[in-house]
């Protein structure tokens, strides 16, 4: 696959084997094949796990035709790439996505069944590929889906990491964390590439050494070593032929190290040295917002980042031979937030200290090559670095940062404010107010010519509110760039059903160009389309009826509204504001059993960062109110809590088809963008939700009648902060929300009044950060209008239908355009 050493011209020759006819009769073969000769095991005895294993390889051996094919094609044309770097990647699973992406899923079905076996329990076999938190790492994953299916020129660059996102369990009502061994009989997905290894340096000094000219240079020494190890993963498109890579370095100790074992004999410490290399690609940290200044997290950083550098050089000086100046024409880099900014002092050193450029020069490359996209405006979630720490780790990137930080402030920022000591504070890469620390944000915003923000009002806020000093110096750096999501898997995969319907009644179009669904507006009112629109989304409720009872024991009717909140477990998402007002409903219907209430089910998903205590007692709240009401006669089951432990891709593909209402109820102004948003009004929920991020785009797409809006805006929720919240003078107004509060914190629940004080104390004595109380009374009004408008199911129909028809906007193929357009400058490569 990808690349070899064979000549270019010999690669485009390979494709258009006879083993690999995309023929049911063809995979058949191809089947059968690896079960014996791959996995030495036959037709009547070989596991489902073998049987997937065998149709991955089988799909695989196709799917790697294109990518030799696509590598040199690229590799002729010596074209411009896209080099995507990000320390995760939530592929979720891939069978199936690339399966319907080559259009095989029907001839895969065909075979698997003449050989007795079932195409859906065998996808079931597949562990998630869960290398990612959260919106951030499945966003690289949509990306990577449209830039294949967009022919553009691309590699994803990531950590292979032993363990991805823990795997939740729910013990007592509490979450537990669990390894997640996504590796441990292998993945057919990965293949591992020895002959493009890296090696890497850390720690170490710096030591100035002159030439026979009396030149200076500076060279880093007595450092240590690690070895990357890429594994790549094919990125499938749809209907194109172009194969992309996901790039995944692996950590090992270095050949070094075999040196030490037989010469220093100290066997034992030279075997920890080796468990320490290794321990740098163990485990994706697990938080979404700040987790300050872990050693090891420097490092990963830093490891991908050189690996993925070091391949960048390689594959640029093996088709351009020595022409540096011709590099940024060759190479666009995007930082999936600051995670990667360690690039930048990377590609000086390379630049500077190894190819010998001038520094400015070698700043104006930089500056050219990469762009940066922030994901957050929360300051806790900012990367910040302590100065020690990164010197010591990385003695010469500090040096580099420095310099970079001392032409910024003297050139640009002293001609732009004269004499100005408290701009220059404020736009420092290096924090001096307490401990000195490096602000990764400002480093990228400096060595990066755009800078985008992921929503519109994210964007809008990031130039006033979090850069504005940036935005006055380089005006023309900053630009919005709205997230999207694929619609291959968050529609036509995850809802085959609702994708061929939509098929069936306006073509496959939309597959490739999304704002082809506005065609389906014409049906909203259709009764019979309306019909079979409702039946798709009851048929998926049963299923998801089916995996509650399945895994939490919960009886639940598909006739009741399913209302969901699915994403991580935070405070600025507000799940709380969720759970008090279940809690306000669920003493409402006490007070009154017959209260004219349609039955609903509220559904969560989310896992906590394992170190977040309040998130953690927010679960185990939702979890307490869960096994009351359920189990409560007097509510005659009008209203279910369902917990669903180990929200990731896969299981967000079985809820989102399911969904009548999407809860996307962040405090104005904290939420970027959001992208589940998406995902849930694209199958047809509807969206109950704040002014903030992306839902004020989805808004202006759906129309005010389609979406249920409440709550403070960006701007009231400043005013509010400016004039002093108090969330005491909520809750002595309105009994509603003083009644639910003191009930959660009482011993009603697990039997022990001090369970949920933490989250009791957060929304009164610590001053509710997240404005809960503010919104409630608005939230609850929201969701009467939501019980009104369920009530009547044509209304309801026409509203969801609308949604799926006006999410054109939202496809990440759209985002990925514009990128390529407005930041990458990067054209798509026809086929060979
Ligand atoms: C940082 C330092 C140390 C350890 C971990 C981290 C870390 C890891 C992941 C910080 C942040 C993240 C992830 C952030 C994230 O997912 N942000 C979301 O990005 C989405 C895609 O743009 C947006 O839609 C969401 O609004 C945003 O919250």
């Amino acid at each position: 696959m990808s690349e070899t050493n064979s000549s270019p011209s010999d690669l485009v020759q390979s494709g258009n084997l006879s083993s690999v006819e995309n023929t049911s009769d063809g995979l058949k073969v191809s089947i059968g094949n690896h079960l014996r000769f791959t996995l030495a095991t036959g037709i009547g005895i070989a596991s489902d796990r073998d049987w997937w294993v065998a149709t991955c390889l089988a799909v695989r051996d196709r799917v790697l035709d294109l990518s030799s094919r696509t590598n040199a094609n690229h590799r002729n044309k010596n074209v411009r790439r896209l080099h995507y770097l990000s320390l995760e990647y939530l592929m979720g699973r891939l069978l199936e996505n690339n399966l319907r992406n080559s259009d095989l899923y029907d001839a895969a079905k065909q075979a698997l069944g003449e050989m007795g076996k079932d195409l859906d329990s065998i996808l079931n076999k597949e562990p998630d590929m869960g290398l990612g938190n959260g919106g951030l790492g499945r966003l690289a994953a949509c990306f990577l889906d449209s830039l294949s299916t967009l022919d553009l020129p691309a590699v994803g660059y990531g950590i292979h990491y032993e363990f991805g996102l823990f795997r939740q369990e729910i013990v007592g009502g509490r979450q537990m964390e669990q390894p997640d061994v996504w590796t441990r009989d292998g993945n057919p997905w990965k293949i591992v590439r020895p002959d493009y290894r890296q090696t890497i340096n850390l720690y170490g000094k710096t030591v100035q050494k002159f030439d026979d000219q009396g030149k200076g240079h500076v060279e880093w020494v007595d450092t240590k070593t690690i070895v990357g190890v890429p594994w790549d993963i094919p990125i499938v498109g749809y209907d194109s032929e172009t194969v992309n890579l996901l790039r995944l370095w692996e950590a090992h100790a270095s050949d070094a190290f075999n040196f030490h074992v037989f010469n220093s004999g100290s066997y034992m410490e030279a075997i920890h040295d080796k468990a320490m290399a290794e321990t740098v690609s163990k485990v994706l940290y697990p938080n979404d917002s700040t987790e300050t200044g872990k050693e090891l997290r420097l490092v990963q950083q830093y490891f991908f980042v050189a690996c993925s550098l070091a391949d960048i050089v390689r594959r640029f000086k093996r088709d351009n031979p020595a022409h540096w100046s011709l590099f940024p024409d060759k190479v666009a880099v995007q930082l999936n937030d600051t995670h990667p900014a360690v690039a930048i002092p990377e590609l000086m050193r390379i630049l500077v200290d190894q190819e010998f450029l001038k520094w400015n020069e070698a700043w104006e490359i930089c500056k050219k090559i990469f762009a940066y996209t922030n994901h957050t405006l929360l300051p806790e979630a900012l990367e910040m670095w302590s100065v020690p720490l990164f010197g010591r780790v990385l003695p010469r990137h500090l040096e580099i940062i420095f310099e970079i930080n001392r032409l910024f402030l003297d050139g640009e920022v002293e001609k732009m404010w004269p004499g100005d000591s408290e701009k220059k504070r404020v736009l420092s890469i290096i924090d001096e107010r307490g401990a000195k620390s490096v602000r990764m944000a400002n480093l990228s915003v400096v060595g990066s010519h755009a800078v985008n923000g992921v929503a519109a009002l994210h964007t809008r806020l990031l130039r006033e509110k979090l850069f504005p000093e940036f935005d006055a110096v380089f005006p023309d750096r900053f630009l919005n760039l709205t997230n999207g999501i694929t619609f291959r898997r968050w529609l036509d995969v995850c809802n085959p059903q609702l994708s061929k319907l939509i098929s069936d009644t306006i073509g496959t179009g939309w597959k490739k160009d999304a704002m082809k669904l506005t065609a389906l507006e014409s049906y909203a009112d259709d009764n019979s389309f309306q019909q079979c629109y409702r039946r798709i989304k009851r048929d998926a409720k049963v299923r998801l009826a089916k995996i509650i009872q399945d895994t939490c024991g919960i009886t639940v009717s598909p006739d009741a509204l399913f209302d969901v909140q699915i994403k991580r477990l935070h405070e600025y998402k507000r799940q709380h504001l969720n759970l008090v007002h279940i809690v306000a409903l669920y003493q409402k219907l006490l007070a009154d059993p017959d209260a004219d209430i349609h039955p609903r089910v509220f559904i969560f998903g989310a896992k906590a960062a394992p170190g977040y205590f309040l998130a953690k007692n927010i679960i185990h709240a939702i979890n307490a109110l869960g096994s009351k009401v359920n189990n409560d006669p007097r509510v005659k089951g009008k209203i279910k809590v369902v917990f669903l432990p180990n929200y990731g891709v896969t299981l967000a593909e079985r809820i989102i088809p399911a969904s009548d209402l999407s809860e996307q109820i962040s405090t104005a102004g904290k939420e970027a963008s959001g992208t589940g948003n998406m995902k849930l009004a694209l199958n047809g929920a509807l969206t109950i939700g704040t002014l903030d991020g992306a839902n004020v785009e989805i808004k202006e797409e759906v129309g005010d009648d389609n979406i249920f809006i409440f709550g403070l805006t960006v701007e009231e929720v400043n005013d509010l902060h400016t004039r002093g919240y108090n969330p005491w003078d909520y809750y002595w107004a309105d009994s509603q929300v003083r009644n639910a509060i003191d009930w959660l914190a009482s011993d009603f629940f697990t039997g022990n009044s001090a369970d949920f004080k933490p989250l009791r104390d957060s929304l009164l004595d610590h001053g509710d950060p997240y404005m809960v109380l503010a919104d409630f009374a608005s939230y609850a009004r929201a969701q009467s209008d939501v019980d009104a408008a369920y009530k009547n199911p044509a209304k309801w129909d026409r509203m969801a239908i609308l949604n799926t028809a006006r999410m054109g906007k939202f496809s990440s193929d759209r985002t990925i355009s514009e990128y390529a357009e407005k930041v990458w400058n990067l054209k798509a490569v026809s086929r060979a």
